[in-house]
């Protein structure tokens, strides 16, 4: 077997390293995203025998040895869960598995100063197709005071205010890609010693890209505007900047992934059934949105920047459109009412 090479950082490493460099870090950033890499291994080790399950027992049943098989969404939700409350960096958290947000009670956690949002698994009806899913989170200074327990108000925070977002995609590799307004840095999960290693240093997504993502199941239900874009990419030729691809899993953290990497345009509008979209903001589009600033691209709703939102509800939803920086000029262009 070869020595490790040390020359390659670990996500601890690279985090201890990171905020060393900024004067009055306590530490407690890095620790908060060691606790979440953490979860994320244990939640990619389901995710690799979700394959199993009809053989070893349907999740809600009993497996072959009696053991109660747990849906995957609800066993990333207490794994992540567990690690932010028994770490020493997180006052409380906000899920779209839970309806309300949990404060953590006890004196270490109160004296915290981040509290966490996360989708704990998003994508999860791919999961029996065997195609990338992923968790996303978004990390947040509390406004309440140090001490107390954490209430609603700080996780209604526009996504201005996270200080740090990221996610893991269990795909051919297991990867975690965080961002902080320092940049945007990725880590692939190495099996062979169980630690994610800095594989994608100072990520940022391509100003011009060729791929646009979007349902196209619902082109008929989508605004003028969108369909005129739509039409717009399918029309590219080579003169044009074209021709564009399209793709699309109905994964978002494997649709962002892919365009963070190669530049591309990612769209979930309203529709006539769903006004509001389908994406929820401090799940999943404040994080990817933070992500996607940082690496030089864009995110709006279709009239303002995401990242400018005031949330009113833990839940709520909105259209995303976010992507390469000149695509989404385009798309702007597209959705300006017309006079
Ligand atoms: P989920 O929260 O049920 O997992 O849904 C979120 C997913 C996103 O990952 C994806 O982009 C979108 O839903 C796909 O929705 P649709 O099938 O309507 O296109």
């Amino acid at each position: 077997m070869n020595p490790i090479n040390r020359r390659v950082l670990t996500l601890d490493e690279f985090t201890i390293q990171q905020f060393r460099a900024i004067p009055n870090a306590t530490g407690e950033l890095s620790t908060l995203l060691r606790d979440i890499g953490l979860a994320a291994k244990r939640i990619n080790v389901e995710v690799n025998k979700a394959g199993l399950v009809d053989i070893l027992g349907d999740a809600g049943h009993s497996n072959v040895q009696g053991e109660e098989v747990k849906k995957l969404d609800e066993y990333a939700n207490t794994q992540l869960m567990g690690v932010l409350r028994h770490g020493i960096s997180c006052a409380g958290i906000s899920s779209e598995e839970l309806d309300s947000f949990v404060p953590f009670d006890d004196e270490l956690s109160r004296a915290s100063k981040y509290v966490c949002c996360f989708d704990p698994l998003d994508g999860s009806s791919n999961i029996d197709v065997n195609i990338s899913i992923g968790t996303i989170f978004g990390v947040y200074r509390r406004v309440t005071e140090k001490g107390e327990l954490v209430r609603e108000a700080d996780f209604l925070q526009p996504g201005v205010r996270q200080v740090a977002a990221g996610y893991i995609i269990y795909g051919s590799s297991t990867m975690l890609v965080y961002a902080t307004r320092r940049g945007v840095n990725g880590f692939t999960l190495d099996p062979s010693i169980g630690e994610f290693c800095l594989s994608h240093p100072n990520m940022s997504c391509p100003e011009e890209g060729k791929i646009y993502s979007v349902n196209h199941g619902n082109f008929f239900q989508y605004p003028k505007g969108v369909q005129h874009y739509i039409h717009r990419c399918q029309a590219k030729t080579k003169a044009t900047g074209g021709p564009y691809s399209q793709r699309y899993t109905g994964s978002m953290v494997a649709d962002l992934h892919r365009n963070l990497i190669k530049g591309g345009l990612f769209m979930y509008p309203s529709t006539q059934d769903n006004p509001k979209g389908k994406l929820r903001l401090q799940y999943e589009c404040n994080p990817f949105a933070f992500i996607m600033e940082v690496a030089g691209g864009r995110a709006t709703d279709g009239i303002q920047r995401i990242l400018n939102i005031q949330p009113t509800s833990l839940h709520q939803r909105t259209p995303l459109f976010l992507g390469s920086k000149l695509m989404m000029e385009e798309l702007e262009q597209c959705l300006l009412p017309l006079s």
